[in-house]
Formats: structure tokens, sequence, C-alpha cells
């Protein structure tokens, strides 16, 4: 039977706003955390309790919609297989990093994909009251007023940003500092925000021309994939084919040209395993 997705766009603005509330509060003071694939891969109680908290409200409303949650994930056997049926897929502090150090850029993300496609985008950042949204056709939004990516195409004139990520592996660490010496030396400016997902609502704000990172989760991007194709801009792989939202890599722009010009730049990694 079909979605009532004006009905969900409403109850995840609700719960988003509950949600925002406890992440700001905890924001005031440094966190306890406790260390997941790594070191300086985190997670709190926060990002626990916002998590329950969304789920919870969702179940009460739509007690067959299906999860694909961060701290679900990485607490062992839940495996991601995106099915037809209508899955949100959740980071409950995106940039949790950002949050342990009460550094205020971290976000709540959500996304609600149906037949696999996403039909609803929420990135909220409650310390700075950043509301991005978008449900699909209908445009992008920033705290209600409508966005568009900026439309630069020329990579030497873009401002952009990426991650340091969050393993040491030493390949990894190595690919990801070859780009940011290339990129230095070609783009007009470099930005890490903290937050996969915040990096991809300031390409659809355009304020930021592109995004790239290698090693993302679904959860980080699949909200900010919809917000950012609804502003205007693409979404791809970073080597310049589709987009895949399992496959741990991302590449958002303003335009195709600069997308794509971007991805002749980049040394490409491959991130294991795959979120599916
Ligand atoms: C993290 C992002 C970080 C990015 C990582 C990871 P978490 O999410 O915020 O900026 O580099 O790939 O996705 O673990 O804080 O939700």
């Amino acid at each position: 039977d079909s979605v009532d997705l004006g009905k969900c766009f409403e109850i995840i603005n609700n719960l988003v706003t509950e949600a925002g509330r406890l992440i700001a509060r905890n924001n005031e003071t440094r966190q306890e955390f406790v260390c997941k694939s790594g070191d300086i891969d985190l997670v709190t109680e926060t990002d626990r309790a916002v998590e329950k908290l969304i789920m919870d409200g969702i179940r009460q409303h739509f007690p067959d919609h299906k999860f694909i949650g961060e701290e679900e994930s990485s607490s062992g056997g839940a495996v991601n297989k995106l099915t037809d049926e209508p899955t949100w897929i959740i980071d409950p502090v995106d940039g949790t990093m950002n949050f342990v150090h009460a550094f205020p850029h971290s976000c709540i993300s959500v996304g609600l994909k149906v037949n696999k496609v996403t039909e609803i985008g929420i990135i909220y950042n409650p310390m700075l009251e950043q509301r991005f949204t978008a449900r699909r056709g209908q445009g992008a939004y920033y705290n209600g007023r409508r966005i568009q990516a900026s439309g630069q195409r020329d990579i030497s004139k873009a401002l952009v940003t990426s991650e340091f990520g969050t393993s040491r592996d030493e390949e990894k660490m190595k690919v990801v500092n070859e780009n940011f010496a290339k990129m230095a030396k070609q783009v007009h400016g470099l930005r890490a925000l903290g937050s996969a997902a915040l990096n991809m609502a300031m390409v659809a704000l355009g304020a930021a021309d592109a995004n790239y990172e290698f090693g993302i989760h679904a959860w980080d991007v699949c909200a900010g994939d919809l917000i950012v194709r609804e502003a205007g801009g693409v979404v791809i792989d970073p080597a310049g084919g589709d987009f895949d939202i399992m496959s741990r890599r991302v590449l958002a722009a303003a335009t195709p040209q600069l997308a794509q010009d971007m991805a002749k730049v980049l040394t490409q990694y491959q991130p294991l395993p795959r979120d599916d």
C-alpha cells in the first residue's frame, strides 16, 4: 500500500526537533565516548539515545517501516539490505568527533527510501539551528527557504569540502593526503566541517561548490544526496560513474562539469567492506 509521504515528512521533522534539543543540550559540555572501528571512530550515549528516539517515534506511526541506522548497524549483526519497503536511513549524530569536543558542527541526518528511491531528506544542526530539507521533486530548503547550488563549473574557482575520515588505515590516509594536496593546488579553497552530511548541505546551499569523500556510510549521505540534487546539484561516484549509496564513496557538486573535472583529478580508493 502507498506511503503517506506528507505525514512521514511532518513526523520526521518533529522527531528531529525533539532529538535536536537533546544534542544541543549535551553539546554544551565535552562528552564521554567509546571507540567503534578504531580510535577516531566514536560513539556517545547521545548517538544511541537519539537513534532510539527517532526509531521509536517512527515505529509508533509506521510499524512496518524498516531502518538502517548507524548505531544499530555498528553494534553488530545488522545487515543493511535495502529492499523496496519504506526504509529510514539514520545517522543520529553525524560529526560525532565534533560533538565529543563540543565543536558546534554536528547534525542529525535522515533519509527515507521507498522502492529504493530517496523521497525525503533532512539534515539538522541543532546547535546553529540549520535545517536542510528536501522531498523528491519539490526542491531543497534551508530553514524553510528554497535553496540552489552555486552553478559553479570552474574547478579553479570552487570551494571544496572533504574530510580526513574516521580511519587511520595507512593506505587510506595516503590517498586522503594525496587528494588534499592535489585539491589545494587546483581549487579556490578547501574546507572540512567534520560532518559529511553538513558538507553536502553546504553544496546544496551554494556555499560550497563540491564535496567528496571515500569511507562515508549510507547514513552519512542518504539525506545529503537528495538535498543536493533537489538544489540542482549532482551526486556521482568519485570515479565519474553513478552514485551507489552502499559503496562508501561520494562526490557531490554544483554542476556535472565540475563533478567530472573533480573525478579526473581524484586519486581513487575503495573502502571495504561495503555497507551491504
Ligand atoms: C563521520 C563524519 C565524518 C566523516 C566520516 C563519518 P559519524 O560520521 O561525520 O566527517 O569523515 O566518514 O561519516 O561517525 O560522526 O556519524
